[in-house]
């Protein structure tokens, strides 16, 4: 079994005497995929995050890693450029307006080829490797020319675009080859499977039928399955009493608000936290909510700080955080708490417990862990979640206020009806969606993909 993902997962750490040392990644990804790795004598090809020469393969939690070097160069051109300006805008609606430049595309397919290698070197007879994600979308091709033994899944975790979206990148046809390289490949959601059947028929010409696609002597699969979370550790987590007494602790640091209202995101266009702040502050031009007795705590990860979008985006946020809160702070506390900061899972855990109304606002979002988070951390079935339903999340969570983000007054009619909803109604909406969770964690994902995989060969 060989995991190939743009990341390895275990992050440089360097000590204070200047040595570097590799510790596992916080990730849900990792916990998931580490039993099936592990377990197996498997190994894990990627980036450690660094740019430069890559060390020498090493063992740890029982894989093989396998590093991958990447240049500066390749850094600015494979993955903040062609993946994070090109891909990213491009398979969330063009959220923003993607760039497509010829040099980016080479570093791609360099990059990925440098990965398939790495992942055919490694490889034994007759495994099974499990490509995931955007960045690494030529790899299964790759893969499959230098090692037509191996079984080949891939999992993409954001959406994939409908036909006249994707039909705008001048490669469109070298990445649905490429993809068409695995056996099986996964989507978080239905519509992402539809599209990429779609687009296999009507792009290249090639016999489909439901989920399948006929190429090359093959049947490849498109289905979805739904990402998830360890919902028994975070359950276990948030209802722990040093959680509990930090989340009581955040309400009284925060000068005991009657309501807090919370965002947790990674700093990014595609989250629509400018949304949730236009709402919070024309509910309170409206004088329907009041701060600090309504406090909006918005938490939002650095990510991508060397993308112009990005850059762009944090300052529009700022100032919009420094306008509200000139407007409507007091003395007695601010109207928004923003934090630019990345948090440890505990305080997180004990913010989604303190917070009466958690607003996931994006407007696309492969699945939004965050969401399912904020419904596994409520043991106490405490809690509204206002949910996008352009979010896979509400595929699920079908008993969260679904929201338009685009539609500013319907964000704004379902934050006071959370704000304002009976605590016997929300604990009935909160228990329904804590039994879907509970049976779709992230264990469910791992083995179902793993299992039709298996069943491909
Ligand atoms: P992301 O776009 O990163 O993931 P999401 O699914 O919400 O989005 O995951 C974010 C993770 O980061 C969550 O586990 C959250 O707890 C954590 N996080 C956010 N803010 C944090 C902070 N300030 N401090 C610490 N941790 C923080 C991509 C896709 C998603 C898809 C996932 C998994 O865009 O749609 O759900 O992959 O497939």
């Amino acid at each position: 079994m060989v995991v190939v993902a743009n990341r390895l997962p275990v992050d440089q750490v360097t000590e204070p005497d200047g040595t570097t040392r590799y510790q596992r990644s916080p990730g849900g990804l990792v916990t998931a995929l580490e039993p099936f790795v592990a377990g197996r004598g498997g190994a894990w090809v990627g980036w450690s995050g660094a740019a430069g020469d890559a060390p020498e393969p090493f063992e740890s939690g029982g894989m093989h890693l396998v590093p991958v070097p990447l240049s500066e160069e390749e850094v600015d051109r494979y993955y903040e450029g062609f993946s994070n300006a090109s891909l990213w805008p491009l398979y969330h609606d063009v959220v923003e307006k993607p760039e497509y430049h010829r040099t980016w595309w080479d570093t791609y397919v360099q990059v990925n080829k440098r990965f398939a290698d790495r992942a055919a070197e490694v490889a034994a007879e007759g495994a099974i490797v499990w490509v995931h994600d955007y960045q690494l979308q030529l790899v299964p091709a790759m893969l499959r020319q230098r090692r037509p033994d191996l079984t080949i899944g891939f999992f993409l975790h954001i959406p994939f675009p409908p036909y006249e979206l994707f039909t705008q990148l001048p490669w469109r046809s070298a990445i649905i080859e490429g993809l068409l390289g695995a056996d099986l490949i996964g989507f978080q959601q239905p519509a992402g499977a539809t599209n990429f059947v779609n687009l296999a028929r009507r792009l290249h010409d090639l016999p489909t039928k439901g989920s399948t696609v006929s190429y090359d002597g093959r049947t490849v699969t498109a289905k979805a399955f739904p990402i998830s979370i360890d919902v028994t550790a975070f359950d276990e987590l948030a209802s722990s009493p040093e959680v509990l007494a930090r989340a009581a602790e955040i309400r009284e640091e925060l000068g005991q608000p009657e309501k807090i209202v919370l965002g947790v995101d990674r700093l990014d266009y595609t989250k629509g936290i400018a949304v949730r702040l236009e709402a919070f502050q024309e509910l309170l031009e409206d004088g329907v909510i009041e701060a600090p007795a309504t406090t909006f705590v918005q938490v939002a990860t650095p990510s991508r700080e060397r993308v112009e979008h990005y850059v762009t985006m944090r300052e529009t946020i700022e100032q919009q955080v420094g306008h509200i809160n000139g407007l409507y702070g007091s003395i007695a506390g601010s109207a928004v708490r923003y934090f630019n900061q990345s948090m440890p899972r505990e305080e997180l855990a004990a913010m989604y417990r303190a917070a009466d109304v958690m607003l996931v606002t994006p407007y696309r979002d492969g699945m939004n862990l965050v969401a399912k988070e904020y419904v596994a951390a409520r043991g106490d079935l405490g809690g509204v979640l206002v949910l996008s339903e352009f979010a896979g999340a509400a595929a699920e969570l079908k008993q969260a206020l679904l929201v338009n983000p685009h539609d500013i007054d319907g964000v704004k009619k379902q934050l006071v009806r959370a704000l304002r909803m009976d605590p016997a109604e929300g604990a009935k909406r909160m228990r329904a969606m804590r039994r879907h969770v509970a049976k779709h964690d992230l264990d469910h994902w791992a083995s179902s993909f793993f299992e039709s995989l298996q069943a491909q060969v």
